[in-house]
């Protein structure tokens, strides 16, 4: 055995079931190993896809997501991607081949540590034939425990060593999450007393953390208001008390009682600008409190009164352990029921559509009353990535792959495929812009050769819509930003998929007999109006 044949060995004794990748003369062998061993792999077109397949995979499994590349331009292809999951604290394992380090005059050599590093991710690389194994072990451990992508790079002269066979090394246990410090919780829950109007704002960390169900306990024994970060989305969802996403995306009667809160309770969530609304649903005189298990995300986007260091699951046992009770937002006459009938699709709006285009919302109300419950919505990124979170449900938060962390355009399509591999029993929605698909075209002949039961939207206003909303108020000329009409329903025939187009909702009926026989993917090409603006993406660029 050679050390790439035990880095391949190795990760299957670890556990790793799935892997994604493109596969060259430095990948080769390594990934064979891992296959053999008894992996999936996933051959994606474009080490762009193949990363993003892994992030999204990882986001809905909880499992360590693999992504296997060559060296050089193998890896280069893939570093938004990698970007994206590093600030998305993804656990991820990348394999890269890697020049070997004498050979500073290959074609192939840049300095893959270096890349890594600066990008928030892990450099780590196996080291001799001796250690291969030692090596590997310890790059999936910092994955899984330190939630970032790490990448192993496989320099070919020590891929070639021998390395000595013998059984895996022991497996991995996860550390115990910090519980916060006792007089920090009694201070919180000193606040929580004395506030008359509590909210809870959970994010990432609160899913990450299994925290919904400690957090609806310390919601109904404190009278608190329930709402979720985009990144947190679904994780209360069918609670009575929730209110859905906080910030740009939050519905009226969500933004209201953000912005009458006077007690900000923020787990695992790091109240960036979009949160907040740039600070504007933080009522002035409002304390808030924020819990993370990252020193470094206390106080990051805004001041806060309390910063609590801890796990966001611990740290509603421990306040809930205080005793602390409030009658907070919850007796207030008819809010329950407000509540109820609050959601975006509840909300009356005027359809901007016309014989030629649906309106975005419409489309997505019509895609959430035709799916089934139990489902994966990947979201990729553009003017249109408002409407999903708002009007198509998720069932929890797992269900829900929102790759906004670097804004980057194009990751959707792929995450939506590494999600759907990882998620068989739930139908994938992925929500895509024209731009984005067409930046990611190369996996769509993935979707299809995989037949993978994904829908994909396209929601196609011919255009860099998030360009012309920016710049057209400003009196600026778009053409630039405006293309002519591209026809995804014949690419998606030309990839393998099936497609259709729709310019109104009657058009989308042919949704209903795939669902019935999901075996392979259906692209709609959803022509939508190029004219309809939405009010948080107005609000940003104010
Ligand atoms: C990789 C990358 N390139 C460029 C941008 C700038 N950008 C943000 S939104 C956008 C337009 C996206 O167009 P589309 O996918 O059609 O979505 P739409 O805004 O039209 O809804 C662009 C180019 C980006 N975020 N990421
Ligand atoms: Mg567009």
């Amino acid at each position: 055995m050679n050390a790439a044949e035990a880095v391949g060995r190795t990760l299957a004794a670890l556990d790793v079931r799935d892997a994604f990748g493109v596969i060259g003369s430095g990948n080769f062998v390594a990934t064979q190993a891992l296959h053999a061993a008894g992996a999936a792999f996933h051959h994606a077109r474009h080490e762009g896809g193949a990363i993003s397949m892994a992030d999204g995979y990882a986001r809905v499994s909880g499992r360590v997501g693999v992504c296997s590349v060559h060296q050089g331009p193998g890896f280069t292809n893939m570093l938004t991607g990698l970007t994206e999951a590093a600030k998305s604290r993804t656990p991820l394992l990348v394999l890269a081949g890697e020049a070997p380090r004498s050979a500073i005059r290959s074609n192939f050599a840049v300095d893959q540590a270096a890349l890594a590093a600066t990008l928030g991710a892990v450099p780590e690389r196996i080291l001799s034939g001796a250690t291969a194994a030692a090596d590997t072990a310890r790059a999936l451990r910092r994955a899984r425990v330190e939630r970032r992508p790490v990448v192993l790079n496989m320099p070919l002269d020590v891929q070639a060593e021998p390395a000595p066979g013998g059984g895996p090394p022991g497996l991995l246990r996860e550390p115990e999450r910090p519980a916060p410090a006792p007089e920090v919780v009694a201070e919180v829950a000193e606040a929580i007393a004395a506030a008359k109007r509590p909210l809870i704002v959970a994010g990432r960390g609160a899913v990450l953390a299994g925290a919904r169900e400690p957090l609806e306990r310390l919601g109904e024994a404190i009278g608190a208001v329930l709402a979720t970060s985009a990144m947190g989305h679904g994780l209360f969802e069918g609670s009575a008390w929730a209110v859905g996403i906080s910030g740009g995306f939050a519905s009226p009667i969500a933004a209201k009682l953000m912005s009458e809160a006077d007690l900000i309770l923020a787990f695992g969530a790091n109240l960036t600008r979009w949160t907040t609304r740039d600070g504007a649903l933080i009522a002035r005189g409002a304390k808030v409190v924020q819990v993370d298990l990252d020193e470094e995300s206390l106080g990051a986007h805004r001041p806060v009164h309390i910063a609590v260091v801890g796990d966001a699951a611990a740290t509603a046992e421990a306040l809930l352990a205080t005793g602390v009770t409030n009658t907070g937002f919850r007796t207030t006459y008819g809010l329950e029921r407000q509540i109820a009938e609050g959601s975006w699709r509840d909300a009356p709006f005027e359809d901007a559509g016309d014989a030629g285009h649906l309106d975005p919302r419409t489309l997505s109300i019509a895609l959430d009353a035709m799916l089934p419950a139990e489902r994966t919505v990947a979201v990729d990124s553009g003017h249109f990535m408002g409407f999903p979170p708002m009007y198509v449900r998720v069932p929890d938060p797992q269900g829900f792959v929102f790759t906004q962390a670097f804004q980057s355009i194009g990751l959707g399509l792929a995450s939506a495929i590494g999600a759907a591999i990882a998620r068989p029993d739930r139908l994938t929605l992925a929500c895509l812009g024209d731009g984005g698909a067409l930046m990611a075209l190369g996996e769509l002949e993935t979707l299809a050769r995989l037949r993978l039961p994904v829908l994909v939207v396209v929601y196609d206003d011919a255009a860099y819509g998030a360009e012309v909303h920016h710049f057209g108020p400003q009196g600026l000329p778009l053409e630039l930003v405006r293309f002519p009409d591209t026809d995804f329903a014949a690419l998606a025939r030309a990839a393998g998929a099936e497609g259709i187009t729709a310019r109104s909702v009657e058009d989308l009926d042919p949704i209903v007999d795939w669902l019935s026989r999901p075996d392979g993917p259906l692209v709609v090409d959803a022509k939508i109006t190029p004219d309809f603006c939405a009010e948080w993406l107005e609000e940003a660029f104010k």
